[in-house]
C-alpha cells in the first residue's frame, strides 16, 4: 500500500494561497474557477422545478464547458507515457570537456522529471506492444532546463528529419481503416521500411527483445543524436549520452507481451508507480562516450548519421552520474501529460551537432507544443518551469499568460535604470549559452552525404552480435510482422533487403513465411563485417538478484502456510516481492485453518504478470485446480514463458495437465525448499526450443 499518503481534493489557487473555509461546512468551500462560492452542486438552475434550464446558470456552464475541454490533443508520437520525479547526481566531473555545471559539480543533486513512452500507440493504448520506447529526461539545472529527449534504442529509423512525418504516418494506424493501433505489423509500415534501407539497423533493434521490455525500470536509454561538449577554452568534444538501468536490461517473451496487453494494459505504468510508491526507487547510471573530431573522422561511418552507433567496445562508456526516480507525479494530466520536452532546452557547455535528424528536431518540439498545449506560454506550466534558474526576459503576453510583469521595461536595450526604474535582465556574454564556432560551408543542396550511404553494416553487426536465442527471437519477430503484411511485393522487398543484413537471417525469415527467397537487393554500398559487439546482447546478462522481480504464489484451500512463508521469506530476502494468487479474492483457508488473504484473484492474475511462480497446493486443492482453466493456463504459460516454477509434490497433477516437463527451472519445493531462488532470477533460456518453433 501507499507509503507516502498524499493530500487529495480540490486545489486552492488564490493570491492569499489560503484554504477557504465556509461558515456552514467544515470542508474547504467549493467555488467556481473565479472564486464564487457554490451553494448547490447537485441541481442546475431551472425555470421552476420541472422547467427548462436557464442560460443564466454560469455555474453549470462553467463546469460543463471546462469538462468539454478536458482533453487536449495528444502527442502525435509518444502519446502513451508514464513519468516520475527524481534527481541526478554527478559522480565524476567532466570539467576538462565542458563548462556545464550539471556535468562538473560532483555530488550536486539536480531535480529532474523523466517520461517514458511508447511511440506508435495513442494515449489510451496498451503498454506492451512491440515498439521503441521514449526515454525523456528534463533536468532542472541552475543554468536552465536541460532536456535529454532520447529512446531505449541508440539509433533511429531515418537519417533526415524530412522523412519523419512519412515514417510516423506509415507506422500509425492505417489512414483509411483506423487500425491497427500500436502495432508495426501492417502493410504501410513495412512498405516504408522496404523502401528506406537506412531503417534496417533500427528495425533489427525494434524486432529484437529490446522492443518488448519487461519494465520501464529495466530499459537502457540513449541520447541517440551526437552532441558536443564545450569547455572553458571553447574547445569542442563530441559526445553520446547513455542511461544504464541498475536492474539490468530485461525483456518479455512475445507471446507473454501479447497476453499482458489483455491482462494488464497498464503493466509498465503500474510497475513504475508501485515501485516508487513502495520506496523501491528505480536507478540508472549516466554515462558518456567522448570523441575528438579526428577520432570521429576515423570511424567507418559518419557520427552525424543517427542510424549508426559507436560500439562500446571501441569507445567505452564513462559512467559519470546516476538518476534516481523517487517520487510519483501528484497529478497525471498536470505533469505527465503537460510536460513539454524540447531538445532545444540546452545549457551553456553543451551544444548540438549538425546531425540532420537533430537539426529537424530542434524545430519540431517547440512547434508541436504550441498546438498541443495551445499557447506560447507553455513554459509557465509548473512542470515545465525552469525551477533551478527562473526565466527572465522581455517576451510578453500571449494566450494563458500567468505571470504579471511589473514596470514598463519590456524592451532592450533600455536606460530606465538611470532614472531609478527596474530596467530588467541583460545578456551575459561570458556565462550565457554560446554556440561552438564549428566551420560550416558549402553549396546549398538537398543531398544526403556520401558518408551516410552504408545502410547495412551496422544492421549486420547488431544481428551477428546477438546470442542464438536472441537471433531466433529477432527472426521470429520479423516472420510475425511480415505474416500480417498482405501485400506480396512488400514482403518480397523486405526479404530482398534482409539478405544484405545476413543471408541466414533472410533465409530463416523466408522459411518462416514459407516463401521463396528473392534475389538480394542492391545495397548501394557493400556492407562490411565489423567485429561483434557483445554489449548489444541482453540474454545472459540479467543481474544475479531478484530485485525488481515479482513471484506469484498460487494457493487454494488446504495449502501449506509454512511453504508459503518459506517462499516469501526467501524471495523478499533476495530483494524480490511476492503476490498471493487464489481462486477467490477473499483468499484461501490454509491447512492449519488460518486464512490467507489474496493479492489477486486467479482469473485476473495470470502468470504473465510475474517473473516466477510457486504453486503451493494440497492434494485436494490441486484436484480443484485441475478443473479450473485459469490454473492450467497459469502453469502452462509460466512454463512456456521460460519462468521458474516451484511447486509442492501434491501439485504435480496440475503440472502434468499443463504439459510442464521437468528441467532445472521446475523445482519440487518439498525436495529443495530453497531451490526456487536461483532460477527465479532469470529465464530458463534452455527451455526455449522445447516450447516453441522459432524461425
Ligand atoms: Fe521525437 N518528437 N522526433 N524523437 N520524441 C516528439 O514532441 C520528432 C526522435 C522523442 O515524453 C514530439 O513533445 C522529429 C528521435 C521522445 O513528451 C515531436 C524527429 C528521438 C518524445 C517529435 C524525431 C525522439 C518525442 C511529439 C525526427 C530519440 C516524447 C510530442 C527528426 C532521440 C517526449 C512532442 C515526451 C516526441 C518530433 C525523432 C525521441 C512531434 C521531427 C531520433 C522520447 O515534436
Amino acid at each position: 500500500m501507499a507509503k507516502n499518503a498524499k493530500p487529495t481534493g480540490a486545489p486552492t489557487i488564490g493570491n492569499s494561497g489560503e484554504v477557504h473555509q465556509t461558515a456552514s461546512t467544515p470542508e474547504p468551500r467549493l467555488t467556481t474557477n473565479h472564486g464564487t462560492p457554490i451553494s448547490d452542486n447537485q441541481n442546475s438552475l431551472k425555470a421552476g422545478p420541472r422547467g427548462s434550464t436557464l442560460l443564466e446558470d454560469f455555474i453549470l456552464r462553467e463546469k460543463i464547458q471546462h469538462f468539454d475541454h478536458e482533453r487536449i490533443p495528444e502527442r502525435i508520437v509518444h502519446a502513451r507515457g508514464s513519468a516520475a520525479h527524481g534527481f541526478f547526481e554527478l559522480t565524476d566531473s567532466l570539467s576538462e570537456f565542458t563548462t556545464a555545471k550539471i556535468l562538473t559539480e560532483v555530488g550536486k543533486k539536480t531535480e529532474l522529471f523523466t517520461r517514458f513512452s511508447t511511440v506508435a500507440g495513442g494515449a489510451g493504448s496498451v503498454d506492451t506492444p512491440r515498439d521503441v520506447r521514449g526515454f525523456a529526461v528534463k533536468f532542472y539545472t541552475t543554468e536552465g532546463n536541460w532536456d535529454l529527449v532520447g529512446n531505449n534504442i541508440p539509433v533511429f529509423f531515418i537519417q533526415d528529419a524530412i522523412k519523419f512525418p512519412d515514417l510516423i504516418h506509415s507506422v500509425k494506424m492505417e489512414a483509411d481503416k483506423g487500425y491497427p493501433q500500436a502495432a508495426s505489423a501492417h502493410d504501410t509500415f513495412w512498405d516504408f521500411i522496404g523502401l528506406m534501407p537506412e531503417s534496417m539497423h533500427m528495425v533489427m533493434w525494434a524486432m529484437s527483445d529490446r522492443g518488448i521490455p519487461r519494465s520501464l525500470r529495466m530499459m537502457e536509454g540513449f541520447g541517440v543524436n551526437t552532441f558536443r561538449l564545450i569547455n572553458a577554452e571553447g574547445e569542442a568534444t563530441l559526445v553520446k549520452f547513455h542511461w544504464r538501468p541498475k536492474l539490468g536490461t530485461q525483456s518479455t517473451c512475445w507471446d507473454e507481451a501479447v497476453k499482458i496487453a489483455g491482462a494488464d494494459p497498464d503493466y509498465h505504468r503500474r510497475d513504475l508507480y508501485e515501485a516508487i510508491d513502495q520506496g523501491d526507487f528505480p536507478e540508472w547510471e549516466f554515462g558518456v562516450q567522448l570523441f575528438t573530431q579526428d577520432q570521429a573522422d576515423a570511424l567507418p561511418f559518419d557520427i552525424l548519421d543517427a542510424t549508426k552507433l559507436v560500439p562500446e567496445e571501441d569507445y567505452p562508456i564513462r559512467v559519470i552520474g546516476r538518476m534516481v526516480l523517487d517520487r510519483n507525479p501528484d497529478n497525471f494530466f498536470a505533469e505527465t501529460e503537460q510536460v513539454a520536452f524540447l531538445p532545444t532546452n540546452i545549457v551553456p557547455g553543451i551544444d548540438f551537432s549538425e546531425d540532420p535528424l537533430l537539426q529537424g528536431r530542434l524545430f519540431s518540439y517547440q512547434d508541436t507544443q504550441l498546438s498541443r498545449l495551445g499557447t506560447v506560454n507553455f513554459h509557465q506550466i509548473p512542470i515545465n518551469q525552469a525551477k533551478g534558474c527562473p526565466f527572465q526576459n522581455f517576451q510578453r503576453d500571449g494566450h494563458m499568460q500567468m505571470a504579471v510583469p511589473k514596470g514598463r521595461a519590456n524592451y532592450e536595450p533600455n536606460s530606465l535604470s538611470e532614472a531609478g526604474e527596474d530596467g530588467g535582465p541583460r545578456e551575459d556574454p561570458k556565462g550565457g549559452f554560446r554556440t561552438a564556432p564549428i566551420r560550416v560551408e558549402g553549396e546549398k543542396v538537398r543531398l544526403r552525404a556520401e558518408s551516410f550511404a552504408d545502410h547495412y553494416s551496422q544492421a549486420r553487426l547488431f544481428f551477428r552480435s546477438q546470442t542464438e536465442i536472441e537471433q531466433a527471437h529477432l527472426a521470429s519477430a520479423i516472420v510475425f510482422e511480415l505474416s500480417k503484411v498482405s501485400l506480396a511485393h512488400v514482403r518480397e522487398r523486405v526479404l530482398a533487403n534482409l539478405q544484405n543484413v545476413d543471408k541466414t537471417l533472410a533465409q530463416r525469415v523466408a522459411d518462416g513465411l514459407n516463401l521463396p527467397l528473392p534475389e538480394a537487393s542492391d545495397p548501394g554500398v557493400a556492407p562490411i563485417d565489423l567485429d561483434a559487439s557483445p554489449a548489444l546482447r541482453i540474454v545472459g546478462k540479467y543481474p544475479d538478484t531478484l530485485k525488481g522481480r515479482k513471484v506469484a504464489i498460487l494457493v487454494a484451500d488446504g495449502s501449506d502456510g509454512a511453504v508459503v512463508d518459506a517462499v516469501k521469506a526467501e524471495v523478499e530476502g533476495d530483494g524480490g516481492s511476492v503476490f498471493i494468487v487464489a481462486p477467490k479474492i477473499g483468499g484461501a483457508k490454509l491447512k492449519d485453518g488460518k486464512s490467507l488473504p489474496a493479492d489477486g484473484q486467479l482469473a485476473g492474475s495470470p502468470s504473465v504478470l510475474f517473473d516466477a511462480v510457486a504453486i503451493v497446493l494440497s492434494e485436494d486443492g490441486c484436484a480443484q485446480m485441475l478443473k479450473e482453466g485459469a490454473a492450467v493456463d497459469f502453469t502452462k504459460d509460466a512454463f512456456g514463458h521460460l519462468k521458474a516454477i516451484g511447486h509442492t509434490a501434491e501439485a504435480q497433477p496440475l503440472l502434468d495437465k499443463a504439459g510442464v516437463e521437468p528441467d532445472a527451472g521446475v523445482i519440487d519445493l518439498s525436495k529443495a525448499p530453497k531451490g526456487l531462488l536461483a532460477p527465479a532470477r532469470t529465464r530458463q533460456w534452455d527451455r526455449e526450443l522445447k516450447v516453441r518453433m522459432l524461425a
